[in-house]
């Protein structure tokens, strides 16, 4: 392969490798027309209730000084050095965002001005509910479900837990059982040797003797027999 092949490969790995690095902040729910009091201040307010909330989806913190947020015309929010997510949280925008509700774009960039996510919705964007991911994080955009009385949850998933899921946890490979030793070969049966009754008798020698012969040695008979061959007894 030629070099300057090589030089693409390595080049496009680099920027993958760094738009992955910076994919795990999202714009995760957008209320450009709100009807409850979103940002909590005790009243209802048409521009200060908009919001925008971002989700990391990644463990790792993330500083977002200087990143911006931008409708379809221009830049509204350009976050300052101490804005950060925690890893598997939330952080949340209120007002100044003059997001139409017929439909309108939000735009993400990091300090780099690189386009981090972006998302245009429609005139569902004007129906007096959120649009958000579902599933938080990682999902497509849907109206916000009910969650009791309201239709949005800045800082929260849709249904009120304040950090994204954890990932599950990845089972270890099964290590598999090592191989069973092999049984011995069982030993032989000692009945399967031939014993001195089954030998064959040598051509021309002696018979071998049954084995009641030799017993009956053994039990001292035999200088009974030589004292009665001696006349000793008669
Ligand atoms: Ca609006
Ligand atoms: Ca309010
Ligand atoms: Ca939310």
């Amino acid at each position: 392969m030629k070099h300057w092949v090589w030089a693409w490969v390595v080049f496009g790995a680099v920027v993958s490798c760094l738009t992955c690095a910076e994919a795990a902040i999202v714009i995760n729910e957008i209320l450009a027309d709100p009807a409850g009091d979103a940002d909590g201040d005790g009243a209802i307010n048409a521009l200060k209730d908009e919001f925008v909330e971002l989700a990391n989806t990644g463990a790792a913190a993330e500083s977002l000084s200087n990143w911006t947020l931008a409708d379809a015309i221009q830049v509204r929010h350009t976050f300052d050095a101490s804005a950060n997510i925690p890893g598997y949280g939330f952080l949340t925008v209120f007002g100044g965002l003059s997001l139409n509700n017929a439909g309108d774009s939000v735009i993400l960039k990091d300090g780099g001005q690189n386009l981090v996510d972006a998302y245009t919705f429609g005139p569902e964007g004007g129906k007096d509910v959120a649009l958000t991911r579902s599933p938080d994080g990682v999902g497509a955009f849907i109206a916000h479900p009910a969650f009791g009385n309201v239709f949005f949850s800045p800082g929260k998933t849709f249904d009120g837990v304040s950090y994204l899921p954890l990932p599950p946890v990845e089972e270890p490979a099964p290590v598999p059982d090592p191989e069973p030793a092999p049984f011995p070969e069982p030993l032989p049966d000692p009945d399967d040797f031939p014993g001195p009754q089954d030998l064959p008798a040598p051509e021309g020698g002696p018979a071998v003797p049954e084995p009641g012969t030799w017993m009956l040695f053994s039990l001292g008979l035999a200088p009974v027999l030589n004292r009665w061959r001696r006349g000793i007894i008669a």
